[in-house]
Order: C-alpha cells, then sequence, then structure tokens
C-alpha cells in the first residue's frame, strides 16, 4: 500500500463558487493527510509548464484563459494510493459524463470548467508537486492514531 503525494488544484471555477471548503471536506472526510496548501494565481508561464503536454492542443488558449482568471487552491494530498484515489474521486475529465459521488460528478457539467486537477500517475506527480511547492512548503508531521488508523489498511 504505497503512500504517495500527489497535486490536486482547486480551480478558478471551485473559488469562484465558493467551494473550497466542500471539497476540501471531501479530502479531510476520506481520511487524507494535507501535506501543502497555497492559494495563488496561475500566471500564463505557469499554466504552460503545468499543462505542457497540451499547449499545443486546439482547447489550450482556452484553458490557459480558465486557468488564470482567477486563483487557485493547490494542495499536496498524501496517503495510501492517493495518486489514483484521488482520480476517482475527481470523475471524469467532462462533468456531464463524470458519474455521482464524484467531485465532477456532483458539481458541474463542463468538460474545461471541472473544478479540480489531479496528478494522474506517480510521474505526473512527481514533475507537478515541485512546480507549485517547494521542499520547505511541505509539511511532515504525524496524523493522531484515530485519523492514522482510519488510513490504515
Ligand atoms: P484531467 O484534468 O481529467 O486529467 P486532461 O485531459 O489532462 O484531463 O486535461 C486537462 C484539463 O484541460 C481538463 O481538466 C480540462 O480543464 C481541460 N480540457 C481537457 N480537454 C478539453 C477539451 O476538449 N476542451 C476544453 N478543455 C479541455
Amino acid at each position: 500500500m504505497p503512500q504517495e503525494q500527489t497535486l490536486i488544484l482547486f480551480k478558478p471555477d471551485a473559488i469562484q463558487r465558493r467551494l473550497i471548503g466542500a471539497l476540501l471536506s471531501r479530502i479531510e472526510n476520506k481520511g487524507y493527510k494535507i501535506a501543502g496548501l497555497k492559494m495563488l494565481q496561475v500566471t500564463p508561464e505557469l499554466a504552460r509548464k503545468h499543462y505542457e503536454e497540451h499547449v499545443e492542443k486546439p482547447f489550450y488558449p482556452h484553458l490557459e484563459s480558465f486557468i488564470t482568471s482567477a486563483p487557485v487552491v493547490a494542495l499536496v494530498v498524501e496517503g495510501p494510493d492517493a495518486i489514483s484515489v484521488m482520480r476517482t474521486m475527481m470523475g471524469s475529465t467532462n462533468g456531464r459524463e463524470a458519474n455521482p459521488g464524484t467531485i465532477r460528478g456532483d458539481y458541474g457539467t463542463s468538460r474545461q470548467m471541472n473544478l479540480i486537477h489531479g496528478s494522474d500517475g506517480p510521474e505526473a506527480a512527481k514533475r507537478e508537486i515541485p512546480i507549485y511547492f517547494q521542499d520547505n512548503e511541505l509539511c511532515e508531521y504525524s496524523l493522531s492514531l484515530a485519523a492514522s488508523l482510519m488510513a490504515a489498511d
């Protein structure tokens, strides 16, 4: 059961819709640890770095406008299988196709404005976390016994 870290962003639509608390609660209620947390304004340069695989795609200009349109909340979420479990909790890219019970399925109907980003695998997490966080912005701490038991297999 690998302990993993993944990069999560609450995208500008989540901030505009005042869903920071609701989305954060889902992650905490699941039992994951928040290792890093900040609000920041994504610049076009940062957007191109983050979404480098999409920069040449036709939808990229819209994606850049969207992701730079308001601040984002960036988190490093840590715990067992955090990368894949967060992807499951997020749901499919398109909110109209995302299952009910997922974040995108419960809160949105858009393919672009889909509220949340999560690294899509270990390589992506390794690349993305340092784009948003310096080492000294990540906290190492132990969860209480009760919280640790919730996270245990
Ligand atoms: P993911 O966020 O579910 O991993 P990706 O394919 O990596 O999806 O796309 C990154 C982001 O780009 C999506 O979350 C969404 O905001 C946006 N996006 C992806 N495909 C489209 C599209 O076809 N039109 C507009 N925006 C898109």
